[in-house]
């Protein structure tokens, strides 16, 4: 493997990986043909409920009335579940502070009251029409701004800082200061959430979750229904996607099934429906960022202030942690030499905000690149211009937590990228293009990401694997990765068959289940393959060692005398091998064991050992070496390493709707050494999309109550394939330099949705194009995320719009 390239840009853009023949998603018959099975397809067992959730419909409200009498006495009710029912009625993944039943006050719209539980559909949508609750609605929070006033915080300020920001502000030869306005957005994954839990009379709790993290979700359920965490197991076979959003907030669902079941005895099913599922369940932190930044004529940035604020609803969740990796990447690519960046987040009554898809990290991306936009207009430059002279390269090559950005690819990404799509003369031709006034107006632009993985709470930091090699010389493994799409599985079994030399078809990766992987984090932060991976691989080298003793002892002995011809009757001694490296290089290659010129097939390898009474089972854990960010000084190595990408979007912006079309979108990603090309194409392409919907179309309302009204896909857009750009040149790019991770990979899960932001600078650029077209002044125009058709049009037309609104 290639040594670390310190400081040294690595050469990048040249080779483009060719795709060298990727194998197939472990999924990809059974999605195909609709034989995969979720959570909610399981079959019905006798005597199973069906349970269904009451919810408060006001964001602040105290419980005056909870009759559920009628309801129960629906024929087929089997039981209501209540906050009296809740053995520890608490719970959240970083601070405890959530209720999973209402007590006394609901603090959000569509926090759960009660559930009910009957044997059919039909019986339960008669009962849930009969419950009879009543609320006296109280003041509610619905606002950042409304927050900060009241002082209504979750958490401490978090803030991290370089250098004297103040004083270099001050000092310099510019200034601008703005607000980014950034709104959230569902996860809408396929599959809403969904548990079934099966009470064992003679076992631990069994939980069919759909969960990203299987591990919290037992723990809440065993809290949930009073037990110790070893009478619960609870399992994850597949996601319809997950994106964050059932990183914590499974756990209640599950819990909620598992109260039911352990009430009466019986398998119950909470399997809620989209619109339930979006109002309930919490969205990506909206933000709000303050910012100061100071630069030279020539577009350096000196300083940089920002005050990060973000909505994190009720509950805690994960809205801290995603604040702090929001800090972590305000200064993404870009390094700024004095720089004082502080966070805090808000308690609102709105849903508990919490992961999605690069966590925080969009958040300060969004900041930054809007700003290096409004630096490059300010100063008449070419915003691609300034960004290459703020980036990170040799020299100028630490963040400001004082990590160094080793294996630095961005400057040569820049290059690459430029080259390839051909950025000049578009920008050239956008340029006149625009100042035709009659026109659509267009824009380009080119943003980075520089997305740092690993958990940045370092306990997370670590996985195990259980890998059991059988005698015919097939392979199950298990850990717990969970698939929710991302191919985390197929991964994996790559990385077992090449460690051990097998065909990838002769390894199955198993069914995640808390009972023979506990003590998991969950699979997120881009981290499932690196971290389960290397668990695994330290696995299957523990067996290897052993199974490569035994080659080399085999080598030395007449096949007479091998134990499968006198195991059976113990006429020899037994082979003693241990774990250590064997003396002589023993390759594991195409489903044979290689000595020098002796071989052995690896399935009669397997078959000798067991004889020999060797174990070839085996459990490995993996600890990320080298962390060192310390959450009290804001300082230290936050990352293992860094997945780096850009992409230039180029849009057009229909004048009389405001709506937006994406003609162009150019994008390198920089994979390492990748497992598996088309996945990790599916990440991009997926991941860059899914971020389009954020930054354009995807807007959620609430009504005066705090209710999502936007809880549909009638009501919610998502993007479609309409929607995609028109021309997507997607490309990983080939670095041999990522030596800090297993088989120098890079994580692909969020990184290319940051990408996504170039869309959103790309339509500012469109706007103040237009506008500067008209005007001839370089104004800047504030643009929200999501830019919204009537947010895009009152930004192009902002007099049409006011001498509407005051006629
Ligand atoms: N891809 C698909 N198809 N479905 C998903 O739910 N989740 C994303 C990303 N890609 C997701 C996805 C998120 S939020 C993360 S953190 C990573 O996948 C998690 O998986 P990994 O760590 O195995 O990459
Ligand atoms: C990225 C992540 C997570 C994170 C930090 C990241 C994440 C997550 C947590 C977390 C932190 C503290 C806890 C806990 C979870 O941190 O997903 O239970 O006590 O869950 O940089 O994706
Ligand atoms: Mo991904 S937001 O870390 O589940």
């Amino acid at each position: 493997m290639a040594d670390r390239a310190e400081s040294e840009t690595p050469r990048v853009g040249a080779a483009v990986l060719p795709d060298p023949g990727s194998v197939p998603h472990d999924s990809a018959t059974t999605h195909v043909t609709g034989r995969s099975e979720y959570v909610d397809d399981r079959p019905m067992l006798r005597g199973e409920l069906l349970c269904g959730i009451v919810y408060s419909p006001h964001a602040r409200a105290r419980l005056t009335r909870l009759d559920l009498s009628a309801a129960l006495a629906v024929p087929g009710v089997a039981c209501a579940v209540t906050a009296a029912d809740v053995a520890h009625n608490l719970w959240g993944s970083i601070i405890v502070d959530q209720p999973l039943l209402v007590e006394q006050e609901a603090q959000y719209a569509g926090e759960v009251v009660a559930v009910l539980a009957a044997e059919s559909r039909e019986s339960l949508a008669k009962a849930m029409r009969a419950v009879r609750v009543e609320w006296e609605k109280l003041p509610a929070i619905r606002s950042i701004d409304q927050a900060v006033a009241a002082g209504a915080f979750i958490g401490a300020e978090r803030s991290i800082a370089r250098g004297d920001a103040d004083a270099a502000l001050a000092a310099a030869p510019h200034r601008l200061s703005g607000t980014v306005v950034i709104e959230g957005a569902d996860h809408f994954y396929l599959e809403s959430q969904a548990a079934i839990a099966y009470p064992r009379a003679d076992g631990p709790m069994e939980v069919h979750s759909s969960t990203q993290h299987p591990t919290e979700t037992q723990h809440v359920v065993a809290e949930a229904i009073g037990v110790p965490f070893n009478e619960v197991v609870c399992i994850a076979r597949r996601l319809g996607g997950g994106f964050g959003g059932k990183e914590s907030q499974a756990a209640p669902i599950a819990a909620y099934a598992a109260l039911v079941a352990r009430k009466t005895g019986r398998p119950a099913r909470l399997a809620i429906s989209k619109d339930d599922d979006m109002i309930i369940t919490g969205k990506r932190n909206p933000f709000q960022i303050r910012y100061e930044v100071g630069f030279d004529g020539e577009g350096r940035l000196l300083a940089l202030k920002a005050q990060l604020h973000s909505d994190g609803g009720a509950y805690a969740d994960l809205s801290t942690a995603i604040m702090e990796r929001a800090l972590l990447h305000s200064d993404n690519a870009y390094c700024i030499p004095d720089m004082h960046v502080r966070g805090q987040v808000c308690r609102t009554n709105h849903h508990p905000h919490t992961a999605f898809r690069g966590f925080g990290g969009p958040k300060g991306v969004a900041m930054i690149e809007s700003v290096i936009e409004d630096v490059a207009r300010t100063l008449g430059r070419d915003a691609l211009d300034v960004r290459k002279r703020n980036v990170y390269a040799p020299g100028r090559d630490t963040t400001h937590y004082g990590q160094k950005v080793e294996n630095n690819c961005l400057p040569a990404l820049f290059e690459s990228l430029e080259a390839r799509c051909d950025y000049r003369r578009r920008r050239e031709d956008i340029t006149k293009w625009n100042a035709d006034r009659s026109s659509n107006p267009r824009g380009l632009s080119m943003t980075a990401v520089k997305f740092g993985i690993s958990f940045t709470t370092r306990f997370l930091n670590q996985a195990n694997a259980l890998v059991n090699v059988h005698r015919d010389g097939t392979v199950q493994v298990s850990t717990g990765a969970v698939e929710m799409g991302q191919g985390v599985n197929t991964r994996i079994a790559a990385i077992v068959a090449e460690r051990l030399g097998v065909p990838i078809g002769a390894v199955r990766v198993m069914v995640t289940s808390t009972e023979k992987n506990a003590n998991t984090s969950p699979t997120a932060a881009s981290a499932g393959t690196d971290l389960n991976g290397a668990a695994a691989a330290a696995a299957c080298d523990r067996i290897c060692a052993r199974l490569a003793n035994l080659a080399l002892h085999l080598r030395d002995l007449p096949p007479e005398r091998w134990p499968s011809r006198t195991a059976g009757l113990g006429t020899q001694p037994e082979a003693q091998v241990t774990d250590h490296p064997p003396a002589e290089p023993v390759r594991f290659e195409a489903g044979r064991v290689h000595a020098g010129p002796f071989s052995i097939a690896f399935a009669d390898l397997a078959r000798e050992a067991w004889l020999s009474r060797i174990s070839i089972c085996e459990y490995g854990h993996f600890a990320t070496p080298d962390l060192g960010f310390n959450k009290l000084t804001g300082q230290g190595r936050a990352f293992l390493y860094y997945t780096q990408g850009v992409a230039a979007s180029e849009v057009e912006i229909d004048r009389f709707s405001g709506e937006v079309k994406v003609r162009r979108v150019d994008l390198l990603m920089d994979m390492g050494r990748p497992i598996n090309h088309a996945l990790d194409v599916g990440q991009v392409t997926g991941g860059f999309v899914q971020g389009m919907g954020w930054v354009t179309t995807e807007h959620l309302f609430y009504n005066a109550d705090g209710l999502l009204v936007s809880h549909s896909p009638s009501t919610y857009k998502i993007p479609s394939i309409q929607d995609t750009p028109r021309v997507f040149n997607a490309h990983l790019v080939f670095n041999e330099g990522n030596a800090a991770n297993i088989r120098g990979t890079k994580a692909a899960g969020e990184p290319p949705l940051l990408l996504s932001l170039s869309v959103w600078t790309a339509i500012r650029d469109a706007v103040m194009n237009a506008r500067a077209a008209r005007s001839g002044g370089r104004d800047l125009v504030p643009m929200a995320i999501p830019a919204t058709a009537e947010r895009v049009l009152r930004a192009l037309e902002p007099e049409a719009f006011a001498a509407i609104e005051t006629r």
